[in-house]
């Protein structure tokens, strides 16, 4: 098919509801769960504020608008390779530089729901990665890999979210082994449900925090804190995630979205 016929084909598809658009974009405000590290490795990402500039009033009379304070790595955002100290040389790595055909890409959707209902520590290893590519294929070069893991579901409390105790946060994420295996598979991201894209544990391994660490050293990108990944099938759908153009950017909320086939 051509270019013109495939992009014909989706339009109408999109319009028929064929082909939905699905949001995989956690509510951003003040209540928005933020990660919390501990005070001695480093400083932590302000609350979020929203400041009334004029809300049809004295100080705007026809119109209503806000200002507001926000981290980079606030709600559900984009790690730029730049964030880590491992990808802080590479070309176009922030925000505003980065390839704008990375921003719609395919997408495999790894389901560890089961695993870490039973243990929020659950990591998924290269085994599991394979395991799930016997089922559905391999991971296209260019694909984003995202790890579902029902997460979501404690976003709206950040106690529940960050579920941290005297050991610290506990949280599923991925292996070192794991994202090596991905990035060899040449997955363009790795995105997950929790507020970062590492285990709340990943402080620990070997080199600490793995997804951060190798992904943005391998100039790939990171999404944190996505919802809805049970409406995705594991192979089929094609992300949408493109950050605030910030210049020299680390990071950024955005809206992450997905086309998925209407089953
Ligand atoms: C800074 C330090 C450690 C981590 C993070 C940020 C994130 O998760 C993030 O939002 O990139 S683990
Ligand atoms: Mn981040």
């Amino acid at each position: 098919m051509s270019a013109k016929n495939t992009l014909e084909t989706l339009a109408k598809a999109l319009l028929s509801g064929d082909v939905k658009v699905v949001d995989l974009t956690a509510p951003l405000g003040p209540d928005t769960p933020l990660i919390k590290l501990p005070p001695e490795i480093g400083k932590n990402t302000p609350k979020i504020e929203v400041h009334t500039i004029s809300n049809y009033d004295k100080d705007g009379p026809f119109w209503a608008w806000n200002w507001f304070k926000l981290g980079e790595h606030s709600g559900t955002h984009f790690d730029a390779p730049v964030h880590w100290i491992t990808g802080k040389d590479h070309p176009n790595n922030t925000t505003d530089t980065i390839p704008v055909s990375n921003f719609v890409a395919p997408v495999c959707v790894i389901d560890c729901s089961a695993e870490v209902a039973k243990n929020p520590d659950f990591l998924l290893t290269a085994d599991g990665v394979k395991a799930w590519e016997k089922n559905h294929g391999a991971i296209p070069k260019g694909a984003w890999v995202l790890m579902r893991s029902g997460w979501s579901k404690r976003n709206g409390s950040e106690a529940e979210f960050l579920n941290a105790d005297n050991t610290g946060p506990h949280s599923p994420g991925p292996t070192v082994d794991c994202i090596n295996y991905i990035i060899e598979r040449g997955a363009i991201g790795w995105g997950v449900e929790t507020v970062g894209t590492d285990a709340g544990q990943a402080g620990g391994m070997d080199p600490p925090f793995p997804a951060h660490n190798l992904m943005h050293k391998a100039n790939r990108y990171g999404l944190a804190s996505l919802v809805n990944l049970d409406q995705l099938p594991a192979t089929g759908a094609v992300l949408i995630a493109a950050p605030l153009k910030f210049v020299r950017g680390t990071g950024s909320p955005l809206r992450v979205l997905a086309l998925v086939p209407n089953s």
